[in-house]
């Protein structure tokens, strides 16, 4: 815990602190969130792998986009940042048809204004990624928006460039993940200003927790597909009958064991470091 540092915010399963004017220190927790409910179970490791793939991601992406990274802490969940004017825009990526897009596309064929081929099947892949901005909902879920919209939120120069960093540090991160056996099916980024109004990339990037990771073998369009680091958890749930509202159901060794296993496969794959080398010298990341 940080010791002189101001409690800004808490997301379900990190927090974020005021280090200064202008830094600010995110903390990713091991809390899990399954079907929206946080779990009282925590999954060991997972904040550090959260923070070192975002860090892995940021070392790699800052020539399409700066970013807010300043440092990452030695305990290897915790990321020092720029304090940046957040834009009022979830920025979200879509290479597959799935969850909320999938809904939309059912109800109206097409997500925040695409318009896409008929006859689409759930989890199919999109003929090109799409950008599907949402509206930030304090509570509930975000809204998909089409670029009209978004452009009363940021303006229309500054949707455009949004637009086009999001699809950009997408293309480059699925081929990355493609590259070692992971879908990335979508993804969400959050993006805001410097003082000099240039654009920064920020929060989290890219990991289990921004993105729906599929494994690529498995991938069987026409359906729901198993989430990467998830499933053992969910599939626990599921079988428990737990009806989904809070509190959820603590999690056993073993669903605990496996889901952690899945967290450190990811982190190992995207950036072929292994996590015991990150957990005694978080900056292998950086490098
Ligand atoms: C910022 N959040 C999300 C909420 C969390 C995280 N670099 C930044 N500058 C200013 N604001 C933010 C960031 C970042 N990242 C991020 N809200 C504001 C959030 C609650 C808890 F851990």
């Amino acid at each position: 815990m940080p010791e002189t540092a101001a409690h800004l915010g808490s997301g379900k399963v990190r927090e974020l602190y005021a280090l200064d004017d202008e830094r600010l220190l995110l903390v990713a927790s091991d809390r899990i969130s399954t079907f929206d409910v946080v779990l009282p179970t925590e999954i060991p490791d997972k904040g550090r792998v959260l923070t070192g793939l975002s860090a892995f991601w940021f070392t790699r992406t800052r020539e399409i986009c700066a970013n807010h990274l300043l440092g990452l802490r030695s305990d290897g969940r915790s990321m020092e940042c720029r304090r940046l004017e957040m834009l009022p825009l979830e920025c979200v990526v879509r290479g597959y048809l799935s969850g909320s897009g999938w809904k939309d596309y059912l109800r109206s064929g097409a997500i925040s204004g695409h318009v896409l081929p008929v006859g689409l099947r759930e989890s199919e892949r999109l003929p090109e990624p799409i950008f599907t901005p949402a509206t930030k909902a304090v509570t509930g879920h975000d809204e998909n928006i089409d670029a009209a919209q978004a452009a009363e939120l940021v303006g229309e120069e500054r949707l455009a460039e949004v637009e086009a960093v999001s699809l950009e540090l997408y293309r480059f991160a699925a081929k990355h993940a493609a590259e070692r056996g992971l879908l990335i099916a979508d993804t969400k980024f959050e993006l805001g200003l410097d003082a000099n109004g240039r654009l920064v990339l920020a929060d989290e990037v890219l990991t289990p927790d921004s993105s729906r990771f599929w494994p690529a073998d498995a991938y069987t369009p026409g359906g729901p597909q198993p989430s990467f680091d998830k499933q053992f958890a969910r599939d626990y749930c599921e079988w428990l009958g737990w009806d989904k509202t809070a509190p959820g159901p603590e999690l056993p060794a073993e669903v605990v064991e496996g889901t952690r296993a899945r967290y450190v496969e990811a982190f190992e794959r995207l950036t072929g470091v292994a996590f015991a080398e990150y957990a005694s010298d978080p900056d292998v990341v950086l490098r």
